[in-house]
């Protein structure tokens, strides 16, 4: 076991006892089986490493100081503020993927690497990730286990660290690898048993010819190296005490025998294709006829998969990825959501039937909080187009747009509103309907910008005019357009959108006006759990339609004295 790994190990970290029990797992993958270019930790060739139990970031750490890659000197500053070495990976170290420390979560994102190199990249390359066994008692780790298996990943292995140990007490299955082999090959896959501390056995297991996903099932002691602390609960994220840390490495030392034989890990071979994402455009441009109905889905959407998995197949820019469901099943997904905005990657999402506007499905199918959760991701774009062509645009500019992008589409047909033509970008809203006597500036999206297209027609009969605003991206919100544009209906802004009031297009323009003298805001949204009926009936019940818009827009203007 290679000297700086056990050293430091010991010497800096937060988890001593869950870094011991991988050590020679790590040294065998990174100067046995795995092919890479340690100078060069992206290359494209590369095989893949994800550290699925990614408090064990200092044992990642020293290996690339083993290989070269790192200096000794930098893993003291661990987890410091000005270091790149942060408390679980992240991708502001090169030699790392998709940031960890969410437990569960690697193995799906190794699954879209695998599928990636086998399917997509037609390469060697193969891909390998660690998990704890704590961590396998999270469900997602089962749902990867079987996309694996549906997939025919067989360049793929998972290594299992079954240290019988959790955080706070043994994980369920405690010791038992003869049953931890057992579920792995009822999920599809080709189990070995290795005492994971020994060198020879873990060799011979990862150097197996492969039809399959292979899971190797390291029987390891928590703590190993560290007396005290061997196979002990009590021992998790405890940094060593100064004297017990200087003992084990005196020991440590001791132990090496011949450090002058420098290893090398083998080169990959260069079969992997070079690809460019840049300039990616749709085949052709949107074909459709002005006010033909349009059922809003992502027609060019293909992948409906787990976001991990979208984050492994997106990860070193080899793919524009798109995975597509139902709005409201991304809630359940919203952990990886934030770890694909650590790992900063650069997916796409379509969330179809948003709001209540589905009707009959019902509250359970409704996503009514997206926005709000999109809204809270850094790195997110939120698209919420309102036509065929609109959607389309978004799904073209989501190719190009860094970060997460999501796309939320809503069910009823609706007529197009734009021209195949019309030019579209991120941040930029659209007026759709103006005249210079408008007194309220109406913004909504999706189904609530036609029905204030329909109450902007209906108000006209009163001679009250109204300005309608499609934001187009909500996250962006093109606060320019809107301020400029309700400037000149005295500050009056009405918006209306089929969400929660929480964390909305409401609150969004609210956040855009914030800081601004003179304007008047009310919104209309959904403020209670709503039920099943049709679109329509209950876009009225709970108060966002045509007539919901009409009334709120007569109030503003009564409400002041020089309304008209
Ligand atoms: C989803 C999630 N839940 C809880 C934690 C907190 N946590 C960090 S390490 C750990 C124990 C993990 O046990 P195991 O997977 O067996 O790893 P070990 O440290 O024993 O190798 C827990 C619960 C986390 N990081 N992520
Ligand atoms: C990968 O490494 C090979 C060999 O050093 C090099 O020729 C190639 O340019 C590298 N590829 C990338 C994408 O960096």
């Amino acid at each position: 076991v290679p000297i700086y790994f056990g050293v430091c190990c010991v010497c800096v970290c937060l988890y001593p006892t869950s870094c011991c029990s991988v050590a020679e797992i790590m040294s065998v993958l990174y100067f046995n089986t795995m092919r890479y270019r340690p100078e060069d930790p992206k290359n494209i060739s590369n095989d893949r490493f994800i550290l699925s139990k990614g408090h064990a970031a200092p044992a990642l750490y020293s290996i690339w100081v083993e290989t070269g890659f790192l200096k000794e000197s930098e893993l003291h500053s661990l987890c410091q503020v000005e270091s790149t070495l942060e408390g679980h990976p992240t991708p502001k170290q090169q030699f790392v993927d998709v940031a960890t420390g969410s437990l569960g979560q690697g193995l799906g994102v190794a699954c879209g690497m695998a599928y990636t190199g086998k399917y997509f990249d037609k390469s060697s390359y193969r891909v390998f990730c660690l998990l704890g066994d704590g961590e396998m008692s999270e469900g997602a780790v089962w749902e990867a286990m079987s996309f694996a298996s549906f997939y025919q990943l067989d360049n793929l292995v998972a290594i299992m660290d079954i240290n019988r140990l959790g955080q706070t007490d043994p994980a369920p299955l405690q010791h038992h690898v003869d049953k931890y082999q057992r579920r792995c090959e009822a999920f599809g896959w080709h189990a070995i048993v290795v005492d994971g501390h020994s060198v020879e056995e873990l060799c011979k297991a990862l150097s197996q010819a492969r039809h399959q996903p292979t899971a190797i099932i390291a029987k390891t002691t928590k703590g190993k190296g560290i007396p005290a602390a061997e196979d002990k609960l009590g021992w998790h994220a405890k940094p060593l005490p100064k004297d017990m840390a200087d003992a084990v490495v005196k020991d440590l030392q001791a132990r090496i025998t011949s450090s002058s034989k420098r290893l090398y890990p083998a080169t990959p071979i260069e079969d992997t294709p070079p690809v460019s994402l840049r300039n990616v455009r749709m085949p052709s441009a949107p074909g459709y006829k002005q006010e033909e109905k349009v059922q809003a889905l992502c027609k060019h959407t293909h992948l409906t998969i787990p976001i991990s998995v979208a984050t492994g197949c997106a990860a070193r820019d080899r793919n524009v990825v798109y995975a597509s469901t139902l709005a409201s099943f991304f809630a359940r997904a919203y952990d990886q959501l934030r770890m694909a905005a650590v790992s900063e990657s650069n997916i796409n999402l379509c969330g179809s039937h948003c709001g209540l506007s589905i009707g009959e499905d019902g509250p359970s199918l409704m996503s009514l909080e997206d926005m709000a959760m999109f809204r809270a991701i850094p790195t997110a774009t939120i698209f919420y187009p309102s036509d065929g062509v609109s959607i389309e645009k978004a799904v073209e500019l989501a190719a190009s747009t860094k970060g997460v992008c999501y796309i939320r589409t809503s069910r009823p047909e609706n007529p197009i509103i734009y021209n195949s033509n019309e030019d579209f970008h991120v941040g930029q809203a659209k007026v759709v309907y103006q005249s210079a006597e408008d007194k309220v500036t109406v913004i909504g999206a999706g189904v609530t910008l036609h029905e204030a297209l329909a109450a902007a027609e209906m108000l006209k009969k009163e001679r009250i005019f109204i300005r309608v605003i499609d934001p187009f991206t909500i996250k962006p919100l093109d606060s320019k357009t809107i301020i400029e544009n309700a400037r000149q209906t005295r500050g009056r802004i009405l918006t209306v959108e089929d969400h929660y009031y929480e964390g909305g297009l409401g609150e969004a323009v609210c956040s855009a006006v914030v800081n601004e003298q003179g304007f008047t805001l009310q919104r209309l949204a959904v403020a209670h759990v709503p039920r099943s009926g049709k679109p329509n009936e209950l876009l009225k019940i709970y108060g966002i339609d045509r007539e919901a818009i009409c009334q709120s827009v007569r109030k503003m203007l009564s409400g002041s004295a020089n309304a008209k």
